[in-house]
């Protein structure tokens, strides 16, 4: 089918494709600089989502008013494309800024790119969870995050069913979903394999995507995956005509359009048929390693690094676009060159004014310790 027939056929206009490509560049751009302030001493410790961009926005799709999010620590392009995160918040919460206004996820305590919305107001009652895109907190251990998402899931499956009507703000009666996320080497913990046997038993509303860049830190997926492919094992759990279990997709982490499609199709079947899924990224790339505590050169090979370039989403995404003339390349190039100084701008505008409230606690500190001594 020509492009421009798929592309009405699932509802994107132009400017929406626009629009995501500026999310992917704006996320790209702030991994970038986001390393660059750890090395420079800026911050304590960096890790990015790079590499996952396009998955992730065709995942903010489908996320609604009432749905929830169990993530990690690579989300940070969901976290924009949902508005859920601002680029003021990304960096304020990279420095561990203590103010809660600028660092609403964690107000510096917890480490970068560990996200959180807030589900009660300062009077420490609940919020209308119902009308907001929630987001539970990260945490570090690989796989924490799915517990977690079993029991939200679980909790819209029996407001669904018990028509639960004294509690009216934390669920839009069961029909939201939750969208769980993890990194492949991660689906190696116990803890995945147990909550993926207990959705497909409880059959309850959940998305889990599995971002594959064929690495859990430099150990290659040979070394702690069966067959080396996490959907391969876990077809067992397909559902059946006559048997419950999960739909399980499994796509490449660069096609934008294909992951467009499979997101809403994944949405359609689990919002309103409460069937778990399972959607796993495959081909991503990671084109600054880990995290700023490594160089991926020392445990990647040059052929390994050449294809993360060629394969790297953002580039397929632009080629796509020109290839097909959706936008031209000196329009794209344009954009780009407009988000890396703005991008740039608000680094600065929020590195100096956490210098300035740092400043001012200081002189107000010693102006206290001067009266007492
Ligand atoms: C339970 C647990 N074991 C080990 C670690 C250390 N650790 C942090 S990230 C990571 C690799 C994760 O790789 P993957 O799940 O593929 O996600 P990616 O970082 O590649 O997105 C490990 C082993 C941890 N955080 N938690």
């Amino acid at each position: 089918m020509n492009i421009r027939k798929i592309i009405k056929k699932i509802k994107i206009k132009k400017k929406e494709i626009l629009n995501d490509y500026k999310v992917a560049i704006q996320s790209r751009k702030i991994s970038i600089i986001g390393r660059k302030e750890v090395l420079k001493g800026k911050a304590k410790f960096g890790i990015f989502g790079d590499g996952k961009e396009l998955a992730q926005i065709a995942m903010s799709k489908i996320f609604q008013k009432g749905d929830f999010r169990s993530g990690y620590y690579r989300d940070q392009t969901f976290m924009i494309a949902t508005k859920s995160t601002k680029i003021e918040n990304y960096f304020s919460q990279l420095y561990a800024n203590t103010n809660i206004k600028l660092e609403p996820s964690s107000c510096g305590r917890m480490m970068n790119n560990h996200f959180a919305t807030r589900l009660v107001n300062k009077n420490g009652k609940f919020k209308k969870i119902k009308e907001i895109k929630n987001s539970t907190a990260d945490i570090s251990p690989n796989a924490s995050q799915m517990p977690r998402l079993i029991g939200l899931g679980y909790a819209s499956k029996l407001y669904k069913k018990n028509k639960i009507k004294k509690i009216k703000n934390l669920s839009n009666k069961g029909n939201e979903i939750s969208l769980g996320t993890i990194g492949d080497a991660a689906t190696s913990e116990g803890m995945f394999f147990e909550s993926i046997n207990a959705g497909g038993v409880l059959q309850i509303p959940i998305i889990i995507s599995i971002w594959d860049d064929e690495y859990g830190i430099s150990v290659p997926k040979k070394y702690h995956k069966t067959k080396e492919s996490i959907s391969k094992i876990l077809y067992g759990f397909q559902k059946k005509k006559n048997e419950k279990g999960y739909e399980i997709f499994d796509i490449e982490g660069w096609d934008y359009i294909s992951l467009c499609k499979i997101y809403k199709k994944a949405e359609k079947i689990c919002r309103k048929k409460h069937i778990p899924i399972i959607i796993h990224v495959k081909k991503m790339t990671q084109p600054q390693g880990h995290s700023t505590s490594g160089s991926h050169e020392k445990y990647k090979s040059k052929k390994r690094i050449t294809w993360e370039k060629k394969y790297d989403c953002i580039r397929k995404m632009k080629k796509w676009l020109i290839k097909n003339k959706i936008f031209n390349n000196k329009k794209l190039n344009k954009i780009e060159e407009k988000i890396q100084i703005e991008t740039n701008k608000q680094k600065d505008k929020t590195w100096n004014k956490l210098i300035k409230d740092i400043k001012k606690e200081k002189e107000y500190t010693k102006y206290r310790i001067d009266r007492i001594y």
